[in-house]
């Protein structure tokens, strides 16, 4: 009897950390059409006081990206690079619009840590230590 029980607690626990990453995913999915039409309206009025962010811009693909906490890692490590003034990544869409200031930095270093965190970037494949430490809702195929 005590067994079961802690077996259905175990059962309960991973049910919740599954849906977990799968909600945080649905919701992100759910709300980047709504925040994109905040963001362009944004754009508009930043536009409008000439306060828009100066650069070049790049998409980079991102095509073993999988949910919103890929998002949340691949921004985070490209916006520590120097020369990289602004990073959205579309899980939608699997790329990355970066930024940047090409006095400072390239496409290529910014494909170096972005690989360097566990993603493929363009053509280049992940590192792959970076990739098996990823977690198992941002690994390929963990949504399909
Ligand atoms: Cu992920």
């Amino acid at each position: 009897m005590k067994t079961l029980k802690i077996n259905s607690a175990i059962l309960l626990l991973s049910f919740i950390l599954i849906t977990g990453c799968g909600k945080s995913d649905d919701k992100t999915a759910g709300n980047d059409a709504g925040k994109k039409e905040v963001t362009e309206q944004t754009q508009k009025s930043t536009e409008e006081n000439t306060a828009v962010i100066e650069g070049e811009v790049v998409e980079i693909k991102l095509p073993t990206m999988q949910c919103s906490m890929c998002k949340k890692t691949i921004e985070k490590e490209v916006k520590k690079l120097e020369g990289v003034n602004d990073v959205n990544v579309v899980v939608k869409e699997k790329v990355a619009k970066v930024t940047y200031d090409k006095s400072k930095t390239d496409v290529g270093s910014i494909e170096g840590v972005i690989i360097s965190a566990g993603y493929q970037a363009n053509d280049k494949p992940a590192n792959k230590e970076a990739y098996e430490k990823l977690d198992d809702c941002c690994k390929i195929g963990a949504h399909d």
